[in-house]
């Protein structure tokens, strides 16, 4: 991360200085490939007037889109409790925009299957892109593969030893072989579910992880959120960022 400076930012193709920006990250450009410092907020200067012009709108809302992810949201079990056993009341969690860490553990212990259950509401707007199993995982038995599942709402109702995936939206069996991809796409394609295409579009859903063979499994999720591109606002801002981006090079020429 630059240490905070100033710079002066011009109106997209034209080199008409806008007003002043207060630069805190490094970003590669997407049109040059270069490390480009961009701005995330524009100070009044005088002299210098800020017109709301739809580039400079759309310069501005391009470069926060391009700022920090947020804080990561998800659970964590060794931080926050053990998830929910029970799929009628899973528990509820919120995930924010970028990666967001989902980790437990599952397995039989004393001949009993730590279940576990959660809930999230992606809100208009927001969609679930991927779905990682990240370095860390462990997994059981003979098959060494734990289950995931998905319903749509706020409830998993299917039943855990009934045999069937009717009801669910997706599931996967997952083990060492997935550690390090994205199987959003696989859980879409589980036998007997409903199945869907990724990404999962905003709504609210129900996971269900667990491993039913004997010991104690270690799983580290992440799943990824991304807004959802609107195709019309999505140009105007990377014609916005262009502009920003090549003017700030030929300055620096
Ligand atoms: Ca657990």
């Amino acid at each position: 991360m630059r240490a905070p400076t100033h710079d002066a930012l011009a109106l997209p193709g034209t080199g008409q200085p806008l007003g002043w920006g207060r630069i805190v990250s490094d970003r590669t450009c997407p049109m040059c490939a270069a490390i480009r410092r961009v701005n995330l907020s524009l100070i009044p200067e005088p002299g210098i007037p800020m017109p709301k012009t739809p580039a400079l709108i759309s310069a501005l809302l391009m470069v926060a889109a391009l700022g920090p992810a947020q804080a990561a949201n998800g659970w964590d079990e060794s931080v926050a409790g053990d998830l929910s056993n029970f799929g009628t009341v899973p528990t509820a969690i919120t995930l924010g925009l970028g990666a967001n860490l989902i980790a437990g553990t599952t397995g039989r212990v004393a001949g009993a299957v730590d279940r576990d259950y959660f809930t999230f509401t992606l809100p208009a707007g927001m969609q679930l892109e991927s779905l990682t199993v990240l370095p860390g995982s462990t997994f059981l038995g003979q098959s060494e593969l734990s289950f995931i599942g998905v319903q749509a709402g706020t409830q998993v109702t299917v039943s855990p030893t009934g045999g069937s995936a009717a009801g669910l939206l997706g599931w996967w069996h997952f083990g060492v072989n997935d550690v390090g991809t994205d199987i959003l796409g696989l859980i879409g394609t589980g036998f007997g579910a409903t199945g869907f295409n990724a990404p999962l579009q905003a709504g609210s859903y129900a996971f269900w992880v667990q491993d039913t063979g004997t010991g104690t499994a270690q799983y580290r999720l992440e799943f990824g959120v991304s807004a959802v591109p609107e195709p019309a606002a999505a140009l105007l801002l990377l014609a916005g960022l262009a502009g920003l981006a090549c003017q700030a090079r030929v300055r620096r020429r």
